[in-house]
C-alpha cells in the first residue's frame, strides 16, 4: 500500500499544485477523483507520491480560515486557506480607496483573520503630509493595528518583520502600493523558491501569475496572490458587515430593535454615535455603502 503524506500548498497553477511536505520537499501534485474539494494556497493536504516530483492529492484538510473569490458560474471558490493575518497595504500614491480596505476588514474579520494595517512609502510623505495622512486614519488607528513602512528605506520593516513571525500572513492591497516591493525585503531568498518551483513545473511561464507561499527567515509564511479584489462580499450578512466595524460593537447592543441595520432604523445607537462624533461618519456612510452592495438575501 502506498503511504500517504500531509503538505502544504505553496503555489497553484490552475491544474497543478506546489504541495511541500515537513521536510521542505516540492511535489507537483493534482486531486484525485476522491478528493472533493479543490485545494488552495496555504490548504493542508493528504497526498500520495506517483514518483519522485508528482504526487496525488487525495483529501484537503479542514481548513481553519478561508478566502473566498467569486467564481466562473458567480460560486464562490477557496482563493486562500489557513490565513492567521491579512496585511492590508495602503500607500500615499496611488490614492488610497478606503472602501476597499473597510471591506478587507469586513470579510477579514468575518472569518476571525487578524488585520494589520500598513501604510508603505512614508518616505514620500513631508512631516506635515504624514500628520494629515494619520490624521485622515485616525477612525482605524483606535481600532486596529496600524504600521507606517517604507520597503525602499527600511522604516518601519522591523515591526512588520516581528508581527509577522509565526503566523501565515496574505497581502492585500490595490497594485502599485508596494506589495511585492515589501516581499522583496521581508524575504531575500525569494528568487531561490521561484526558481524550485519553476523547476518541478519546468516551465517558467507558470510561476510568475501563481498564487505563492514564501518562508519568512524568521518563521511564518506570507502568501502573495496575483490580482487584487479577492475578497468578495460572497456570504458576507449585514450583522457581519456591521460587525466588521469594530468600532460599531459597543453600540450595537443598544440599539432599539436587534435586526438593527444601522441604516434609517428607529432607535439605531450606532447612528447616534455617528452624531455625537464617537464613531467616524466617514467609516459610517462607508458602512452604508457596503450594506448596499451586500447580494440580497432571500
Ligand atoms: N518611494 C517609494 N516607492 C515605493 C516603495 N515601495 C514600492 N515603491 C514603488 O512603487 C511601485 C509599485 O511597487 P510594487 O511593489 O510593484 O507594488 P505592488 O503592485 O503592490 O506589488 C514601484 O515603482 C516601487 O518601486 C516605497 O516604500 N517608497
Ligand atoms: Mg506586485
Ligand atoms: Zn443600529
Amino acid at each position: 500500500m502506498r503511504s500517504v503524506h500531509r503538505g502544504r500548498v505553496v503555489a497553484c497553477f490552475g491544474k497543478e499544485w506546489a504541495v511541500e511536505d515537513k521536510s521542505g520537499r516540492l511535489v507537483l501534485a493534482y486531486p484525485s477523483v476522491k478528493c472533493r474539494e479543490l485545494p488552495c494556497i496555504g490548504d493542508l493536504i493528504e497526498w500520495e507520491s506517483i514518483d519522485s516530483q508528482r504526487g496525488r492529492i487525495l483529501a484537503v484538510l479542514p481548513r481553519i480560515t478561508c478566502l473566498v473569490r467569486p467564481g466562473r458560474n458567480g460560486k464562490p471558490r477557496a482563493a486562500a486557506a489557513n490565513v492567521d493575518q491579512v496585511l492590508i497595504v495602503i500607500a500615499p500614491e496611488p490614492k488610497f480607496d478606503l472602501l476597499l480596505v473597510d471591506q478587507y476588514l469586513v470579510v477579514g474579520e468575518s472569518q476571525n483573520i487578524k488585520p494589520l494595517l500598513v501604510v508603505n512609502k512614508v518616505d514620500l510623505l513631508t512631516d506635515e503630509a504624514r500628520g494629515c495622512l494619520l490624521q485622515e486614519l485616525a477612525p482605524y488607528r483606535s481600532s486596529y493595528p496600524l504600521l507606517t513602512v517604507s520597503a525602499k528605506t527600511g522604516e518601519g520593516i522591523e515591526a512588520l518583520r516581528s508581527a509577522l513571525k509565526n503566523q501565515t500572513s496574505m497581502f492585500a492591497g490595490q497594485s502599485g502600493v508596494g506589495k511585492s516591493s515589501l516581499l522583496h525585503v521581508l524575504i531575500p531568498n525569494q528568487a531561490v523558491r521561484i526558481g524550485e518551483l519553476s523547476a518541478i513545473t519546468r516551465r517558467g511561464r507558470h510561476t510568475t501569475t501563481s498564487a505563492r507561499l514564501f518562508h519568512l527567515p524568521d518563521g511564518g509564511d506570507l502568501i502573495d496572490t496575483p490580482g487584487v479584489a479577492i475578497f468578495g462580499l460572497a456570504g458576507i450578512d449585514p450583522q457581519q458587515l456591521a460587525r466588521g466595524y469594530r468600532e460599531f460593537r459597543s453600540f450595537i447592543p443598544q440599539c432599539r430593535f436587534a435586526d438593527c441595520q444601522h441604516a434609517s432604523d428607529l432607535g439605531c445607537a450606532v447612528r447616534h454615535a455617528t452624531e455625537t462624533g464617537a464613531i467616524s461618519l466617514d467609516r459610517y456612510q462607508r458602512y452604508l455603502k457596503l450594506l448596499a452592495k451586500l447580494p440580497e438575501i432571500s
